[in-house]
């Protein structure tokens, strides 16, 4: 099913995308708007998802995949067999304006269940990977995760429209924690708490783009992966999201959804 072999060949891809997106940024970008003046896609969103969706068709024919930029058309509709989840670049407005701070991620899933994930943080060359089952790792050296006693302890990352706004009582966490951090990109806040540099990552609207590789990651690392209801992810759809280490999580979720 997942083995050696194939984690070697998704680690070999993306160290060939994270070099064409870093050359990329070294000339002048084709920028479309999709739905609003920040919701961006370049021609290294597409070029990198068609890259990926190419080598998993050569080399796995019989997979389903799941894309942002919907170089696959055929839409999954159940979880059954292996699932691969692409976001080629998640930060494109960070790639655009900062040429730093975006990530490539792949989650892979079997019936529904995380196998593997892989969060490359292409500016840093730092790849993380998480196998369930085995643990994760930060270019190939293991990973040992903190522990944490409470969320007034820690720091919490999200987006700043979400705390700012209150969003599903997110504020409530942020002024429990030592402080709140943001990125403008999933897949670096995730990393941050892969890092242990926070203990919590919330989302309370992501696609599953957004959040395969964090999902399949933090699970292989033992940390605990909800709903903001504290009800399993179903990955085929949009969903709110807590990565949290397991010492916290509880005290999150009573946080966010308070009983009155
Ligand atoms: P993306 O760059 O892959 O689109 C900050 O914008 C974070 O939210 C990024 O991780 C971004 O992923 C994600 N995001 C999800 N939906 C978005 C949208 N409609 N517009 C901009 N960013 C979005
Ligand atoms: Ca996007
Ligand atoms: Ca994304
Ligand atoms: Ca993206």
């Amino acid at each position: 099913m997942f083995d050696f072999l194939m984690h070697h060949r998704i680690q070999s891809w993306l160290e060939l995308a994270a070099e064409e997106l870093q050359s990329a940024l070294n000339r002048d970008l084709i920028v479309e708007e999709k739905k609003s003046a920040s919701d961006l896609v370049t021609e290294m969103d597409k070029q990198t998802e068609k890259f990926l969706v190419d080598k998993i068709r050569t080399y796995y024919p019989e997979h389903k995949i799941i894309g942002e930029e919907g170089i696959v058309d055929e839409e999954v509709t159940d979880v059954s067999g292996m699932v691969w989840i692409i976001d080629p670049i998640d930060g494109t407005l960070n790639f655009v304006k900062q040429k730093n701070n975006f990530g490539i991620m792949i989650g892979l899933f079997y019936d529904g269940q995380p196998v593997a994930g892989y969060i490359y943080d292409v500016m840093a060359g730092y790849l993380y990977t998480g196998i369930v089952g085995e643990g994760a790792f930060i270019n190939n050296k293991p990973i040992q995760l903190k522990q944490y006693q409470s969320i007034d302890q820690s720091l919490v990352m999200g987006n700043v429209g979400m705390f700012v706004n209150n969003i599903h009582n997110t504020q409530a966490v942020y002024k429990k924690a030592l402080g709140a951090r943001a990125y403008g990109s999933a897949a670096l806040e995730v990393i941050s708490v892969i890092r242990g540099e926070a203990s919590i990552y919330i989302s309370h609207a992501l696609s599953p783009w957004d959040f395969a590789a964090g999902y399949a990651i933090c699970s292989s690392l033992g940390m605990k992966v909800t709903t903001l209801e504290n009800k399993p992810i179903n990955i085929l759809k949009r969903s709110s999201v807590i990565f949290a280490h397991k010492d916290v999580h509880q005290e999150a979720i009573n946080l966010l959804n308070p009983t009155e």
